[in-house]
Order: structure tokens, then C-alpha cells, then sequence
């Protein structure tokens, strides 16, 4: 069909409509001759244009782990809407903004019990390191502005995150961001293949007393790191390396800030990868599964000495304390979305099936192992990755060959830099992830 007006995979929608979207994260002139478009999602299934059912082999993008349009939450939003559609967000509060900060806090290890309202997981990173300085200057040493963060780490995509990140590709163009240094990664050649978290490198957290050789505690604000890397593709931490940075951290009066945004409300199959992996930060941040992705929320929650530093020091009563915020922070309608979210966690205890499937998960994701080009598998909880061997002259392209056979067969799978990853909705079956599984044996051996 030439008319792309009259090709239903279009959904009616012109080539000026769609040139005139620039996406994100997303290769616009190759989209654009070829449009992947869905129309629905129910569960954890999605439609396309023509109609097809798709896996949500990502949930979403590590956000719908409840599965999409749950009644639950479409109904709670839609009431909310009709009752308080939005509200100011600075000098006047609404009601369910208190009661959702203190339901996170009842989620988180103990001591964080101090919640700041974010519209997406990059603001909530801003939010943090802002957080993380202005606390230093609060305690008389202005000094400790520098920030450490991870090789191959994420941390959206704003200057202070992208300046604490890892990722090359995603600095490269920028220019200059904020004062950071970084810690090695942990992709040890060692543990390729390892089940869950690997045992070695848990060494690889004293690079930190390197650092700190360098630029001196007094120059150096907070850590900033993901427990388990999602977005470089699902490196989970290895024993005892979490642990050893928290000491690092407390040793040298440096904050530790994780990087929760995937990890938080139920993926690694707990309330937190703070609870999972077993050290406790100062700061954490979050977005993503708070809201089950229906509405954009991030959230920042902070160690109660943190804001009482800022409310000891913050001059007369009618001052502000933090001169930061978002016209969206604490939106009504968001959190009625993240209150139903937290609701069908909990009643459904969904972090806990996470928890006894993931051993199934695992096996059936490291049966792949000796598959056509697969160089690595990593896994925790219902994360999964597959690290895809180059094809010569055209590094990128074999994941993003492996993910369109997935979205052919009816899986939505992500794929980025040499990764393939996975995140399994909460609610999925074994049969599901056996025929996700087979697909991608299938996938690996279809692609050259
Ligand atoms: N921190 C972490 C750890 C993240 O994973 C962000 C911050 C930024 O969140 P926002 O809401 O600003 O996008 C993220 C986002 C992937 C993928 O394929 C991961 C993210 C986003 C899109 C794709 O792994 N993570």
C-alpha cells in the first residue's frame, strides 16, 4: 500500500503528523518509515495498530509492573480529576499528597521518612544532589559539592544526571555539566553468566577511598549509584559491594544517594533494592512503578536528619527552607494514581510473587546461555538482560534486529547499546515467560 493514510498501520496519521513528533530516545527517520504504533493495553498486553496482541516484555518502560488500565487506578484518577484536577503546588497543600508521603514512608527501610514530589525519575535524580549540596552548606562545610557516580550508570537525563552517569552516549554532545568523578563498574569478565548477584567485586567499592585520595572528603557532596543498573542493562550489585560503599560513605561523611527509579515498588521483589540488596542510603529516589506509569510522579525520600537540617537552618518560619520544587510536584491526580498503585501492590502482594518466581525466571532466561551471539545473561528479580556480541562494522544493530523479530512474533522486548532487556510484569505467568523465552531463541537464531 503507497498511501501511508490507507495503511491501517498508520492509524490515519500523515507523514507531516508524524515528522512533526520528535521523539525521544528513538531513531525518528527510521521510525518514521516505519512506524510502530500502539493503539491499547490491557493487562499485559498491548495492541498495535493492526490489531496484534504484544507481551509487555518491559512493562512498559520498568513502569507498568501492575499491569495497564487497571480499574483500579483509571477509576481512582478519573474521581480525582472530577474532585480536585490540580491544586498549587507551593504555600497550599491537598490531603492525599500527606497521605501518599507517608504511605512511601511505611515502604522504605527505616529512616527515610521524609518524601519530596517529583514529575519523573531525572527530576527526582536533580532533586536529590540539589539535596545532597544545599545539606552540606546547611551544615557549614559549602565545600563538599563534587559528586561520584558509577561507570555505565543512568540517572535520567538532565545535567546533574547525566554529568553523575555513565553512559558515554548519553554526555557525549553536551559540553561541560557538574563537578563528577566515577566509580568503575561492576561487569566483572568473572561473572558473566552469574545467577543473580555475582560474588566477586564487592573489592570494586574501595575505588571510592581512591577518590576520595584524589578530590578529599571535604570537596566530595554524596555517592550517587542504582543498586542494580537497570537502563546499561541489569547489572546486579555484587555481594557485599553495596554494603562496602555505605561503609566507604559513613567512614568519610559523604552522602549515599541510590538510585531507585527501576528498582523501587516491587521489581527486585522487595519494597526497595535498599530492603533487597541490605544497605540503607540517605537518600533514595524513585518514579516509574510508583504511579504504575499512568500518571508522570517521581519521588525523593531522605533521611529525617537531612530535612531537619534544612529546618533548623532555615531562618524565620515563613522562609523556605529548600528553594526548589515543580509545578507538578505532588500532583492531585498523580497521587490518587501512585495511592490505587501502592493499594494493588500490597493487596495483591505483588513484590512477593516477584520474589518466588524469580528463581523460574532466571533458569528459563539462562537457558539462552550458548544461544547464537549472546556473550552475557544477567537477572534479578524480574529484571533480565542479554548482552548481544557486535556484528563487525555495525555495533548497534543486531539488538535492535533481535528486538523487531520479538515485536513480529508479538513481544515487546527493549533493546539498547549491545543489550536486549526484560521486566516482566508483576502479574506473569510461567507459561509467559516460557514462550517469551522460545521467541527469543527463536529471534537470536532468525538474526546473522
Ligand atoms: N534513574 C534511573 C535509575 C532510571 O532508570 C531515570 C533515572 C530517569 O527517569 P525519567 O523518568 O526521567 O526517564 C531512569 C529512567 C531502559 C530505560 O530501557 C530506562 C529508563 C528510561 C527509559 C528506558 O532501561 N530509566
Amino acid at each position: 500500500m503507497n498511501n501511508k493514510s490507507e495503511n491501517p498501520a498508520y492509524c490515519g496519521l500523515s507523514q507531516a503528523q508524524l515528522d512533526s513528533h520528535w521523539m525521544p530516545f528513538t531513531g525518528n527517520r527510521q521510525f518514521k518509515q516505519d512506524p510502530r504504533l500502539i493503539v491499547e493495553a490491557s493487562g499485559k498486553y498491548y495492541t498495535d495498530a493492526m490489531g496484534r496482541k504484544i507481551f509487555d516484555g518491559l512493562s512498559g518502560l520498568w513502569t507498568c509492573g501492575a499491569g495497564h488500565s487497571r480499574p483500579e487506578i483509571t477509576e481512582a484518577i478519573a474521581k480525582q480529576a472530577k474532585e480536585l484536577d490540580y491544586s498549587p503546588a507551593f504555600q497550599f497543600g491537598h490531603p492525599k499528597s500527606f497521605e501518599l508521603s507517608h504511605r512511601i514512608t511505611q515502604l522504605m527501610p527505616e529512616g527515610l521518612n521524609r518524601v519530596f514530589f517529583t514529575g519523573s525519575g531525572s527530576e527526582s535524580v536533580e532533586t536529590a544532589l540539589k539535596i545532597a549540596r544545599g545539606y552540606w552548606r546547611k551544615k557549614g562545610m559549602p565545600s563538599k559539592t563534587r559528586f561520584i557516580g558509577r561507570a555505565k550508570g543512568y540517572h535520567g537525563v538532565n545535567f546533574g544526571g547525566i554529568s553523575v552517569g555513565g553512559i558515554g552516549a548519553n554526555r557525549a554532545i553536551y559540553g561541560q555539566g557538574i563537578e563528577a568523578g566515577h566509580l568503575p563498574h561492576t561487569m566483572l569478565q568473572e561473572n558473566k553468566f552469574c545467577k543473580g548477584m555475582p560474588t566477586e567485586g564487592a573489592y570494586l567499592a574501595d575505588e571510592l577511598e581512591e577518590m576520595v585520595a584524589l578530590y578529599d572528603a571535604s570537596n566530595i557532596a554524596a555517592v550517587i549509584v542504582e543498586p542494580l543498573a537497570g537502563s546499561a542493562g541489569v547489572i546486579p550489585p555484587p555481594m557485599g559491594y553495596l554494603k562496602r560503599l555505605r561503609e566507604l560513605c559513613t567512614k568519610h561523611n559523604i552522602l549515599l544517594i541510590f538510585d531507585e527509579v527501576i528498582t523501587a515498588f516491587g521489581r527486585m521483589g522487595s519494597n526497595t533494592g535498599s530492603e533487597e540488596f541490605g544497605a540503607v542510603p540517605d537518600i533514595m529516589t524513585t518514579a516509574k512503578q510508583l504511579t504504575n506509569g499512568v500518571v508522570p510522579m517521581g519521588a525523593v525520600i531522605a533521611k529525617q536528619e537531612i530535612y531537619d537540617t534544612f529546618m533548623e537552618q532555615g531562618g524565620p518560619d515563613y522562609m523556605l527552607e529548600l528553594p526548589h520544587g515543580y509545578t507538578y510536584s505532588a500532583h492531585p491526580v498523580a497521587c490518587a494514581a501512585a495511592l490505587a498503585t501502592l493499594d494493588i501492590l500490597e493487596k495483591e502482594q505483588l513484590p512477593q510473587r516477584v520474589k518466588g518466581m524469580s528463581p523460574q525466571f532466571q533458569e528459563m532466561l539462562h537457558s539462552l546461555k550458548g544461544s547464537k551471539h549472546i556473550t552475557d545473561i544477567r537477572n534479578y528479580g524480574f529484571a533480565g538482560a542479554l548482552s548481544i556480541g557486535a556484528r563487525e562494522g555495525q555495533p548497534a544493530i543486531r539488538p535492535y534486529e533481535i528486538a523487531m523479530k520479538m515485536w513480529e512474533k508479538g513481544f515487546y522486548v527493549r533493546y539498547g547499546g549491545d543489550t536486549i532487556q526484560l521486566g516482566l510484569p508483576f502479574t506473569t505467568e510461567l507459561s509467559e515467560v516460557n514462550s517469551l523465552i522460545n521467541a527469543l531463541g527463536d529471534s537470536l537464531n532468525e538474526v546473522d
